[in-house]
């Protein structure tokens, strides 16, 4: 095989991944970090001008509290937020990323994001906490204040295109990460006083939708792949919500969001017979405790009511863009001139909410001949993800803030610093931090920016590099790479080097992990049901699959990454798996339905399902922590937030 360098880098603060919330953590670190004369280094797998899910751009940022206009507070977000998790959040990180957000949100502006403004100068509003943008380059603005705060300064490193594998242990304390190159033959060791691990959700778990030419078209970014899961599970911190996983619902095929059409232009999905399932299924939300009675109707209800649809052979769904494109002109039919002018700068307004962030969606209308002015367009509800900063919760426990504790929380949910796991210098945001759902990518750089200031705070208190043993480095070495060994040695052994009885290829690895998960843990195939049985038969597979895992091989760097890829996308789905079996109930149906546990048990179940993996031990237990009150008791009938 290769020879492989091995390079040794040494910083202060680690920041993992540079998406949203690692570039929010690189401008606040280097700040801190300057003051206490420390050193930053952020590592991405690939450029963080385009990475990470705000890549191909966005058309609004989801999350902006606006507390300054006065018109909502940040117990409202906190109302929104545990309304729409079906109860199950943790009100103090809520409340942390809301009461920042705003600030995250102007400095984007001040970086140069056009933020749609009224006649008036105000924001435009796509939805209460949603504001509309002109975000093609949204990735590229924030990514360039990440740099400038971190290389002109001499504060910090970036290391593109270098793939992190897993965690460096110190004892109980986290170290540091191991990666490799994706370019050139280079193993990293990143040896830090604090870890921030911020690199993102997880996709293609499940098996998507899309199959053949449209195989690993996703609604969330494919290159986010369970690294974030696996890295605090290995590095032995708890996780909480990882039953909580994300179903949008999206266009149907190439997935462009629904949020503009519903909220912007408040468009209305209906069936195949011109029925509205917001409506006519209206009485299955009683069914749902508290949380069927809230307004927005939560989104796993508002995607059951529509799959319920669907099971009645009531398909397909349609997203009404011609009708609601009309309504909104309708007053001014009188005019004609000022009709087609409205309905072309509506046309525009439609077509860049996905030419913003889903050109693929554009391509699609663009090749079925699709006119949304004229024809509506298919909705469906996708394939499960794994993500923490939309409407789903899965990610790493962490301490909450100091001052936003009560008597009763302070012994529960803080431990010493802001948004660091259980783990001693091991720090989570975005997607990586869980029960703090609709962040978004606002609310993911406010967090970056929270848990970064923390991180610098751990570091400046605990000031030692950890102590590692080369020989263990050694080994790590040996195991990260030996994906290649092993295809060296076997890949001749046949003549098609893609079959082979010594190895298995990423490629077939992610099939079959996604057939198990699909089939047994609740996918699109058996419509989103399982059950205790088919989770013991998921558990039986995935024993299966570990045990080949160890088999993987890898012709090149790529490849190499892609094994990877999927050894994290398994533990994610391992992890998964587990807690949708430990919480005996069904309290979000349309994201899954445990048919054996079919209602909501607000008695037992209102809790957190957290899990741990014992590195030491290698074993696995799951534990329910409390859902405690920050800002007010649960409300019988909870407070009603307007859209
Ligand atoms: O319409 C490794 N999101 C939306 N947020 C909004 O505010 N408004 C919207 O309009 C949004 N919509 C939307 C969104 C996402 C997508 C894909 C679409 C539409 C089509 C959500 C936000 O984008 C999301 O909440 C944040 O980006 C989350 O931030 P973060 O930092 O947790 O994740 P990231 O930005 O994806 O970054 C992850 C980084 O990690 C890197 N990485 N690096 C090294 N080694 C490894 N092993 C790594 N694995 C991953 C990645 O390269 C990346 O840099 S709408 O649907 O609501
Ligand atoms: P989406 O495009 O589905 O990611 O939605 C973008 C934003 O709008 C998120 O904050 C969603 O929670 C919200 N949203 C989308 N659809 C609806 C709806 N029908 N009612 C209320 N909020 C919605």
């Amino acid at each position: 095989m290769a020879e492989f360098q091995t390079v040794i880098v040494e910083t202060d603060l680690l920041i993992l991944g540079g998406g949203m919330a690692a570039c929010g953590a690189a401008v606040e670190a280097a700040h801190w970090a300057m003051q206490n004369g420390l050193k930053v280094a952020l590592v991405d797998k690939a450029a963080i001008d385009r990475s990470g899910a705000v890549a191909m751009g966005l058309s609004a940022i989801n999350q902006y509290v606006g507390l300054k206009d006065g018109a909502n507070s940040i117990q409202n977000y906190v109302d929104y937020v545990r309304n729409d998790l079906m109860g199950v959040t943790r009100e103090d990180l809520v409340a942390n990323i809301a009461r920042h957000v705003d600030s995250s949100v102007h400095l984007f502006e001040k970086w140069g994001l056009p933020i749609w403004k009224d006649e008036k100068g105000a924001y435009v509003h796509e939805g209460r906490w949603q504001l509309m943008i002109n975000g093609e380059s949204y990735k590229v603005v924030v990514a360039e204040a990440a740099k400038n705060a971190l290389l002109p300064t001499g504060v910090g490193q970036i290391f593109e295109r270098v793939f992190v594998v897993g965690p460096l242990m110190d004892g109980e304390r986290c170290a540091g990460a191991v990666g490799f190159s994706v370019r050139e033959n280079t193993f990293y060791v990143f040896k830090s006083k604090a870890t921030l691990v911020a690199m993102g959700g997880a996709v293609h778990v499940f098996k998507p939708r899309s199959s053949g030419e449209g195989m690993g078209r996703a609604w969330y970014p494919p290159w986010n792949s369970g690294s974030s899961a696996y890295f605090t599970l290995k590095a032995g911190a708890e996780m909480t919500c990882q039953e909580v996983r994300f179903i949008p619902v999206r266009f149907k095929d190439a997935y462009g969001p629904v949020g503009a059409w519903f909220l912007l232009f408040k468009s209305r999905a209906t069936n195949a017979a011109g029925g509205n399932y917001m409506i006519e299924r209206k009485p299955e939300l009683e069914k749902w405790g508290p949380y069927g009675r809230v307004k927005p109707v939560p989104a796993n209800l508002r995607n059951y009511l529509g799959m319920l649809d669907v099971m009645d052979g009531k398909g397909p769904i349609s997203m009404r863009t011609e009708e609601a494109m009309q309504a909104i002109a309708e007053s001014l039919k009188d005019d004609p001139k000022a009709y087609k002018k409205k309905m072309k700068e509506l046309e525009s307004e439609a077509w860049e909410d996905f030419l913003d962030m889903t050109i693929s969606q554009a391509l699609l209308w663009a090749a079925t001949n699709l006119q949304p002015e004229e024809r509506s367009s298919e909705i469906a509800a996708a394939e499960p993800y794994f993500i923490g900063s939309h409407s789903g919760a899965s990610g790493a426990w962490i301490s909450g803030p100091e001052d936003l504790q009560t008597a009763e929380t302070k012994g529960q949910y803080f431990w010493g610093y802001a948004h660091m796991s259980t783990v001693p210098g091991l720090f989570c945001a975005g997607d990586a931090s869980g029960a703090s759902s609709h962040k978004f990518s606002s609310g993911s750089h406010a967090e970056g920016r929270i848990a970064a200031k923390a991180a610098i705070k751990f570091i400046v208190e605990h000031n030692q590099m950890p102590v590692l043993e080369p020989a263990a480095i050694e080994a790590l070495k040996a195991e990260i790479l030996k994906p290649l060994a092993i295809y060296e040695q076997f890949s001749k052994t046949t003549t098609d080097p893609e079959i082979n009885p010594n190895y298995i290829k990423p490629r077939m690895f992610m099939f079959r992990l996604q057939k198990i998960m699909d089939e047994y843990a609740g996918g699109i195939t058996a419509q989103f049901t399982t059950n205790e049985s088919q989770l013991k038969k998921a558990l039986e597979l995935l024993a299966y699959l570990k045990e080949d895992s160890e088999n993987l091989a890898a012709s090149n760097l790529h490849e190499l990454m892609r094994c990877w890829e999927n050894q994290h996308r398994m533990w994610q789905a391992e992890a998964h798996v587990r807690t949708v079996l430990f919480r005996e109930e069904t309290r979000w149906p349309g994201y899954y339905f445990r048919a054996d546990k079919p209602a909501l048990d607000e008695e037992k179940w209102h809790v957190f399902a957290n899990c741990r993996f014992d590195p030491k031990n290698n074993t696995w237990e799951t534990m329910a922590r409390p859902i405690l009150h920050v800002f007010s008791p649960q409300p019988k009938e909870p407070a009603v937030a307007r859209v």
